[in-house]
């Protein structure tokens, strides 16, 4: 899979691709990244990039023709590869269209800095309008980043165990199970006794139930919108039984 990253700041990458899932992927060369300078495509002199927003008001935008000078290169380059533009305003990116991304051979990022780019790059241009939330940062790179990385640890091979993106958080529609590794007792509290037990089926009964739990928790909106089996429903109306058990005995007993 091939990533272009389209910045003004080309080395902000470096740090990204030179550390361990990312430079092990790119070293496999199950991955490419790469990124073009838009100010390489700046018509001036000054190789400017910005320009003060027409109606006034406070901030630069960035001009039209070096971004889409940098688009159509990267294009060029990648001709069936999607373009995304990181901005607050896109589509909330999360596990599914990391998944539907993974789909494509290529990516096209396109990292504004500055209030924003000029809004008619957006009509012809750019593909996917994504943000990663409700904030603002300075410049869509990292936005980038985080896009490469959670499209990239879905390739298959390239995480260690042949399934591990398959149990993740949020890829059954649940947070992942808790994790535990040695010591058996940290600190007075003890690693849960099943885990320790050996039994294969009992654990992954011990999974579910305590990924169905933490969803529960923290994490109610998943929960409601995730298509629930069997096994499920049977551990959500046993926490029910026992709940109206607790309710009932303080509602009888005590008063
Ligand atoms: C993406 C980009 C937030 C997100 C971004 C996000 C700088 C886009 C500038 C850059 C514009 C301001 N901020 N939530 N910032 O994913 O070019 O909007």
């Amino acid at each position: 899979m091939n990533f272009i990253a389209l910045t003004i700041f080309p080395e902000m990458f470096n740090l990204f691709t030179c550390h361990g899932i990312i430079r092990k992927a790119i070293e496999e060369k199950k991955i490419f990244v790469s990124t073009i300078n838009i100010r390489d495509f700046a018509q001036d002199k000054h190789r400017v990039t910005d320009d003060r927003p027409y109606g006034g008001g406070c901030g630069m935008v960035m001009k039209p023709e070096p971004l889409a000078g940098a688009i159509r290169a990267a294009k060029k380059e990648l001709p069936s590869a999607k373009t995304i533009l990181l901005t607050p305003a896109g589509r909330v990116f999360d596990h599914k269209l990391a998944n539907e991304f993974k789909s494509y051979s290529g990516l096209i990022l396109v990292c504004g800095r500055y209030e924003g780019v000029d809004e008619r790059i957006c009509h012809d241009l750019i593909d996917y309008e994504i943000s990663l939330g409700d904030y603002v940062l300075t410049g869509g790179e990292l936005a980038g980043m985080v896009i490469i990385d959670a499209v990239t640890r879905l390739i298959p091979g390239i995480l260690g165990g042949t399934d591990s993106a398959q149990k993740d958080s949020f890829s059954g529609g649940l947070l992942e199970h808790a994790q535990y590794t040695r010591p058996p007792n940290f600190e007075g509290e003890e690693v849960p006794e099943v885990l320790l037990s050996g039994h294969h089926k009992e654990i992954e009964k011990w999974r579910l139930e305590t990924s169905l739990i933490r969803t529960f928790l923290k994490r109610k909106d998943l929960l409601k919108k995730k298509p629930l089996n069997n096994q499920e429903i049977e551990f959500l109306k046993k926490w029910c039984r026992d709940i109206e058990e607790i309710i009932n005995f303080n509602h009888g007993g005590h008063g």
